[in-house]
């Protein structure tokens, strides 16, 4: 007999196998070797996490739908990737899940390492800010990276997060969504998703890395109003529909494997061409804010090094490596 936690998987399994079909409670308990009220309770308790269960008397329990959760078995079986996500942390709250991720990468968890939360009590932006992630409607995911990577380097692995998301989003479900430098992403010009990228090292060289991305899914525009520093909105508003978070979230996993190891291969100048194609703000007036300094140029490309190049009106190029961009031509 499996333990109460994998009894309920197995017994949801079983359930998924026949699709569209009865499975009695005697065959049920036969295969996982309990009894039928034993049965019983694990239906209920799948009935719980928001697995819709039809039971008929004689026929047995039919699984009709399943619940947009992030948890293990929705998402790990799914998977189509070669190392990333294959250690995958659930948890339906936690205060952040990049504080627990920089604990795992302490404690020796493996390269690829996900944890994903439902909810945070204390998600994190930039500089300590506040990163706001309400229960069960966005995607608060950070991931392990273990590959020694020069320091300098470390910060441009942000760029794998955007890139992603934007692809998935771009190629997956047909939205225009676009970069804002230097860890944004937008659709219609408004924040959809953050990106916070912390590393520990030893002399030049990262320990690890843990990549950090908060998307808004399925946030309504009441839960968007802000205050924010930035125009916020989920991926919902813009669509006008609820989208799937498991999709979004299998598709983003697979898509920031791929373009990691595109980078590791060959180093940022492979993903640039993308990255500025995806762009919010290339070609257009900026303003750029890095504490007390305000800085306003065109911005005309990303450096191989991945600072922002700004074209200032006395014609010199600066690179512009950390700020805020708080204002765009054209933008909100
Ligand atoms: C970011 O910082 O945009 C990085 C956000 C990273 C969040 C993820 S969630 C999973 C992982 N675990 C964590 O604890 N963090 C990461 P920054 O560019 O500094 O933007 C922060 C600012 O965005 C805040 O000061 C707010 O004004 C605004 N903001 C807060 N929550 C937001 C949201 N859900 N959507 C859009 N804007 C938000």
């Amino acid at each position: 007999m499996g333990s109460a936690k994998s009894t309920h998987l197995e017994i949801l399994r079983m359930l998924r196998d026949s699709e569209g079909s009865f499975v009695s409670g005697v065959t049920l308990a036969e295969k996982v070797g309990i009894s039928r009220p034993g049965v019983w309770k694990h239906i209920n308790r799948l009935k719980q996490m928001g697995y819709e269960i039809q039971s008929r008397s004689r026929r047995g329990y039919m699984l009709v739908a399943v619940p947009d959760s992030l948890a293990h078995g929705e998402i790990v079986p799914n998977l189509n990737t070669r190392w990333l996500a294959h250690t995958y942390h659930y948890l339906t709250t936690l205060g952040s899940t990049n504080d627990y991720a920089l604990i795992l990468a302490a404690e020796g968890a493996p390269h690829g390492t996900v944890v994903i939360a439902e909810e945070q009590t204390k998600g994190r932006g930039r500089l300590k800010r506040e990163w706001m992630s309400c229960a069960n409607r966005g995607i608060y995911l950070s991931i392990l990276l273990r590959d020694l990577l020069p320091i300098r380097i470390a910060p441009q692995t942000s760029y794998i997060g955007s890139l992603a998301l934007v692809k998935t989003l771009r190629e997956e479900f047909g939205i225009a969504a676009s970069i804002k430098w230097p860890n944004d992403v937008l659709i219609n010009g408004r924040k959809v998703a953050g990106i916070l990228t912390e590393t520990q090292s030893d002399q030049d060289f990262t320990r690890f890395t843990v990549v950090g991305i908060g998307i808004n899914v399925n946030h309504s525009r009441q839960e968007m109003a802000g205050p924010f520093r930035y125009p916020a909105t989920s991926i919902a508003i813009e669509t006008g529909f609820a989208v799937k978070r498991q999709k979004v979230l299998l598709e983003f996993i697979g898509r920031f494997e791929r373009e990691y190891e595109r980078f590791l291969e060959k180093g940022l100048s492979a993903l640039l061409p993308e990255i500025e194609q995806y762009s919010e703000m290339m070609g257009k007036t900026i303003t750029v804010v890095y504490g007390n300094r305000e800085m306003v140029g065109k911005a005309c490309g990303i450096s191989a090094e991945g600072a922002l190049l700004l074209l200032r009106d006395d014609g010199t190029q600066e690179p512009v490596w950390a700020g805020d961009i708080v204002r765009i031509e054209g933008g909100i």
